[in-house]
C-alpha cells in the first residue's frame, strides 16, 4: 500500500462521472437491503434504548440497520471512511483510500431517521446515505419504506425520485407567496427546546398555509424536491439527517442553507422552493428561528 499521506485530494469538480454511478449504485444497494430489513423484517417487538432524552430513541433495528449498511458499503469499498449516527465510530484510522488518485469518500448514514415514526409505525420514516468527498456530499440516497420510494441524487446530476427526475416548482400553482406556502419543520428532543422552538411556529402559522410535523429531516428534505411542501426549516439535527435530503433538495432546485443565511452547517438548514426562499429565510432571521438553541 503506497503512502497515503501525499495522495492529493481531487476537488469535487474532478470526481468521475465514473466513480459517481458507483457511489451511487451501492448506497441504492446498501438502502434496499436496510428497506428489506427494517420494514419486512421488522420484529412484532422492537427493543428501545433511549439516548440525549427519555424521548431520543434508538431501537434494536437502527443497530441492526446501521451494522447492514456498513456491511454492505465497506466490503464493497473498504478503504472508504463511514460515520454512522448509532455507531458513533468513524474509523477514519483505517481507512486507507485507494492505490489509485481516488479521493477518499466519506458515508454519512442514518440508518434509520424519523426513529419514533418506526416505533410507532408511522409512514416518515428513511434511511439516510450519504457519500462526501472534500467535506461535500456528492451522492445521496434517501429510502422511504412505508411508501416504496428511493429519492437520490448525485452532485451536478439531477435528483430522482424512483428513477423519474425530481424539479422543485417555481410557479405560482404551488406558492409564489410565504402565506400561501405549506412549511414543514420538526422539534429536537429537550423540553426546553421544543418549547423555543414551539414558539416560533406559533409566530410562523398564521402568516403561512399550514405547518407540517412530519417527523424526519431527511424525507423532509426529499418533500420539498418533490414540491410536496414548499420550504423546510429545523435546528438542532445531525449531519446524517441532512447529508442525503439536502443534496436531493438542492439538484432538484431547492435553495438549501443555513437557518441564519450562508452556507449550510451540520445541524441547521432551510430550505425552499426559488419562490419562496427568501421571504421563509426573512421570516425566520426575524423570529430568531436560529438562536432558539441558547436558552
Ligand atoms: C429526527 C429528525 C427529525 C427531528 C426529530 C429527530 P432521528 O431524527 O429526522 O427531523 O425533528 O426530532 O431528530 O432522531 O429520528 O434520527
Amino acid at each position: 500500500m503506497g503512502d497515503h499521506s501525499q495522495r492529493r485530494s481531487l476537488t469535487v469538480q474532478e470526481i468521475s462521472q465514473v466513480l459517481l454511478t458507483q457511489l451511487t449504485d451501492l448506497a441504492h444497494e446498501a438502502a434496499n437491503q436496510a428497506t428489506e430489513l427494517i420494514r419486512d423484517r421488522r420484529p412484532s417487538q422492537l427493543q428501545v434504548d433511549h439516548k440525549s432524552t427519555a424521548t431520543d430513541m434508538v431501537t434494536n433495528m437502527d443497530l441492526a440497520s446501521e451494522a447492514l449498511i456498513r456491511e454492505v458499503i465497506l466490503s464493497a469499498r473498504p478503504q472508504d471512511r463511514f460515520i454512522g449516527e448509532e455507531s458513533g465510530t468513524d474509523n477514519a484510522a483505517t481507512a486507507t483510500g485507494q492505490e489509485t488518485d481516488e479521493p477518499v469518500v466519506t458515508w454519512v448514514v442514518d440508518p434509520i431517521d424519523g426513529t419514533t415514526n418506526y416505533l410507532y409505525d408511522l409512514p416518515g420514516y428513511n434511511i439516510s446515505i450519504a457519500a462526501e468527498v472534500a467535506g461535500e456530499t456528492v451522492v445521496g440516497v434517501v429510502a422511504d419504506p412505508a411508501h416504496g420510494r428511493i429519492y437520490s441524487a448525485a452532485i451536478g446530476s439531477g435528483a430522482f425520485c424512483d428513477g423519474t427526475p425530481l424539479r422543485v416548482p417555481n410557479e405560482a400553482h404551488h406558492a409564489s407567496s410565504l402565506d400561501r406556502a405549506l412549511i414543514a419543520t420538526g422539534f429536537g428532543y429537550s423540553p426546553d427546546l421544543r418549547a423555543r422552538q414551539a414558539l416560533v411556529v406559533a409566530e410562523l402559522i398564521p402568516r403561512v398555509r399550514d405547518i407540517r410535523r412530519l417527523g424526519a429531516a431527511a424525507l423532509d428534505l426529499c418533500h420539498v424536491a418533490a414540491g410536496r411542501v414548499d420550504g423546510y426549516f429545523e435546528v438542532n439535527l445531525g449531519p446524517w439527517d441532512l447529508a442525503a435530503g439536502a443534496l436531493i433538495a438542492r439538484e432538484a432546485g431547492a435553495i438549501v442553507a443555513h437557518i441564519d443565511g450562508g452556507p449550510p452547517l451540520p445541524g441547521s438548514v432551510v430550505a425552499a422552493s426559488p419562490a419562496i426562499y427568501d421571504q421563509l429565510q426573512a421570516i425566520l432571521a426575524e423570529l430568531n428561528a436560529g438562536s432558539v438553541l441558547a436558552p
